[in-house]
């Protein structure tokens, strides 16, 4: 983990995707702003608060002492006396991004009034829906138990002719621009394993790949995502300069995944070569296909696909 000090101080997240990200709700940050004068974040034109990198850093060092029984006011002196000796702590890992103590509604219940919202083209109710959902569950149950059965059930109801594609078209507008923004807020750690994730050519079904997105950068790692239909050619010679630890591309169709099988190769001759992953809809619904691309199989959903991850970029 990164010591605090080298974290960025450049004022960037509001308040909200602070609190989802270290799992502190805006008035517990507000009092301990106002009672300890803990942190002094900037104020943007319109007042709001800005918070930096290094301030995350600092709220989940908090949080992690007074979870472990810690006064808050004594877990604020420490840290003021280590940094008054120079001593920054060293960042402590994501915290949870879920609020704790709601109680939740099985995920189900949410990914059903997130789709009746779609239906209606109801911004404000879809916005309402997934922010109760991030308070209630971790992020991979919001992608696994919320977003993805939602997905599947907007692509239903397109191909039995219930709904029009610009209602499709207006959902999956909607979640990826929920997507990026998340991404966004994770802060980038320059010196972690940086992965390269996007789709194989031809596939524009990009979500599935931008939630892994989301969870490798939440994890730790330099992340950049690249969106549809990313040339072969075009990929490795971006790799060639920018050495990517690991690339990582999706399918949905058959057809996009044999695109992927001369990838393994043309990257081997970069070097160092970056590991070359793959996975998405077009796995699930062959087993087989699987086998016929050179590369690793990241498996059928995000939340081993993580765990494949952490486990191809374990030694770097
Ligand atoms: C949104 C959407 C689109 C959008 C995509 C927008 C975007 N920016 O991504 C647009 C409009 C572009 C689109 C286009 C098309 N679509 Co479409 N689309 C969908 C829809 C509704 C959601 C897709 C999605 O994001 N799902 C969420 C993902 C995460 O779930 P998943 O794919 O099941 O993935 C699971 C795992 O594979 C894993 N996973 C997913 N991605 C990845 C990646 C990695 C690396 C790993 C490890 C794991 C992983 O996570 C999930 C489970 O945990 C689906 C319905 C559905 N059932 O998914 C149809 C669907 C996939 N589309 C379909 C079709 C037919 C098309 C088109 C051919 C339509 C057309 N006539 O033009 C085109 C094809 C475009 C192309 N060349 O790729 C069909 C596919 C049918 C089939 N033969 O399999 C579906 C199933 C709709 C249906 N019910 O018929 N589509």
């Amino acid at each position: 983990m990164p010591n605090i000090a080298d974290l960025s101080d450049e004022p960037k997240f509001t308040i909200k995707a602070v609190a989802a990200q270290t799992g502190i709700r805006p008035v517990t940050m507000r009092a301990w702003e106002r009672r300890y004068e803990v942190l002094s974040p900037y104020r943007s034109e319109n007042r709001y608060r800005l918070y930096s990198e290094r301030d995350i850093a600092i709220l989940r060092w908090l949080k992690n002492r007074s979870d472990s029984g810690v006064a808050i006011s004594t877990a604020v002196a420490e840290l003021r006396k280590m940094i008054a000796q120079s001593q920054w702590p060293e960042a402590v890992p994501q915290m949870p991004a879920h609020l704790p103590g709601k109680p939740a509604l099985p995920p189900a219940q949410y990914a059903a009034r997130l789709t009746q919202a779609f239906m209606r083209h109801d911004e404000t109710a879809a916005a309402e829906v997934l922010q109760e959902a991030h308070e209630a569950f971790d992020l991979t149950t919001v992608f696994e138990g919320v977003i993805i059965p939602c997905l599947v059930e907007i692509g239903e109801a397109w191909y039995n002719g219930i709904i029009r594609v610009t209602t499709e078209h207006f959902a999956s507008a909607f979640l990826r621009g929920k997507l990026l923004a998340l991404l966004q807020a994770y802060p980038t750690r320059r010196s972690a394993p940086f992965i390269l994730l996007g789709c194989a050519p031809t596939e524009q079904h990009e979500l599935g790949v931008l939630m892994l997105a989301v969870l490798t950068r939440k994890q730790g790692y330099r992340v950049e995502f690249l969106g549809p239909d990313i040339p072969i050619d075009d990929l490795v010679d971006y790799a060639s300069y920018e050495h990517p630890a690991l690339i990582v591309l999706s399918a949905s169709s058959a057809l996009a995944a044999l695109e992927m099988k001369t990838a393994q190769a043309k990257l081997s001759k970069i070097r160092p070569a970056p590991v070359f992953a793959f996975g998405g809809r077009a796995f699930d619904l062959d087993p087989k296909l699987a086998a016929q691309i050179p590369g690793n199989y990241l498996g059928n959903s995000l939340e081993k696909a993580l765990a494949r991850v952490n486990e191809l970029l374990a030694d770097r």
